[in-house]
């Protein structure tokens, strides 16, 4: 077990239980780096996980507190965790079937409040745990389970529909971006309100496999970056071309949504946080 594992996981959890060569464990560790260079200990985060392959190998790896909903209800759950414990950092992992499909109107609210979460969808492009079938960010044309003939819908941009909701730090990059990826995710958790960070990592099993004709982890990662250059290793150029980096940076520029409950509260002549939990017996909660 590498040292940010031991200092920042469970190691009853690890290793997780992903296909081998898979994304997600990467990710994961980039995200410690990430908050390891940030100073934050255990408990000054919290890890919350969306379902799916990414909820599923992710959840409960995180030695502080954890939680876990279904799709988009992860952020229903971070507002009433944000609300009632505003210092904490609230770190969200969900899939691209979560973000840009079945949890989509969660992210787009949760946006549009500028809650304080901090929401890294990793996208392996597919609705992975259950076969493989597409999702609205499966490139267009490509073939997988569910589209023997290829992805007739055009794809759908994530990160553009949080922008226009109002989130105030989006980023996109990818599994082949180690440092641009550390980087962008410690600028996202420096953020007081919602920050979203799109991550494109390869799914050898099902997308690689599917899609690309290959399940090893080089050629699909591979083809992952020849995708953000605009240019395969031999020079050509590629079908498409993802921009990645720092999409739009509003950090700190208007109020986290529990901060103006907060303030609300106050307003109304009442006590924050202990207004929301005063009748859970058992409950303390300074502010
Ligand atoms: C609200 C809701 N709808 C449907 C499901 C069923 N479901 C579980 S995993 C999954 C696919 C997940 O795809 P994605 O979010 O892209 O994650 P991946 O498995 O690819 O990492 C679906 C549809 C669910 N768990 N919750
Ligand atoms: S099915 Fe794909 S995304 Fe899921 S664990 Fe395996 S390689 Fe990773």
């Amino acid at each position: 077990m590498n040292k940010l594992a031991q200092k920042y996981l469970r190691p009853s959890q690890i290793p997780t239980k992903a296909c081998h060569g898979c994304g997600i464990g990467m990710i994961e560790n980039w995200l410690l780096q990430a908050i390891d260079e940030l100073g934050l200990k255990q408990e000054d985060v919290v890890f919350g996980t969306g379902i799916g392959c990414v909820g599923r190998q992710t959840f409960a790896t995180w030695g502080g507190d954890n939680f876990g909903a279904t799709h988009g209800r992860a952020l229903a759950v971070a507002t009433g965790l944000k609300i009632a414990q505003p210092d904490k950092k609230y770190l969200v992992v969900v899939g691209d079937g979560d973000a840009a499909a079945i949890g989509t109107s969660h992210l787009i609210h949760a946006a549009r409040r500028n809650l304080g979460v901090t929401v890294v969808c990793e996208d392996n492009m597919g609705y992975e745990s259950t076969g493989g079938q597409f999702s609205p960010t499966t490139p267009a044309g490509y073939v997988t389970n569910s589209s023997p003939y290829g992805m007739v819908e055009p794809s759908f941009d994530p990160c553009d529909v949080v922008k226009a909701a109002g989130a105030t730090f989006v980023a996109e990059t990818t599994a082949t971006q180690w440092h641009q990826t550390i980087k962008i995710v410690k600028k996202a958790l420096q953020n007081d309100g919602f920050s979203f960070v799109h991550v494109r990592f390869p799914c050898n099993e099902n997308f690689g496999a599917y899609a690309l004709g290959t399940r090893d982890t080089l050629k699909n990662l591979e083809w992952i970056w020849e995708h953000t250059q605009g240019r395969t290793a031999d020079g050509k150029p590629t079908d498409f071309t993802w921009e990645t980096g720092i999409k739009h940076d509003a950090s700190n520029s208007r109020p986290e949504f529990s901060k103006i409950l907060r303030d609300l509260v106050r307003k109304a002549g009442g006590t924050p946080a202990s207004a929301a939990l005063d009748r859970v017996e058992g409950v303390v909660v300074d502010d």
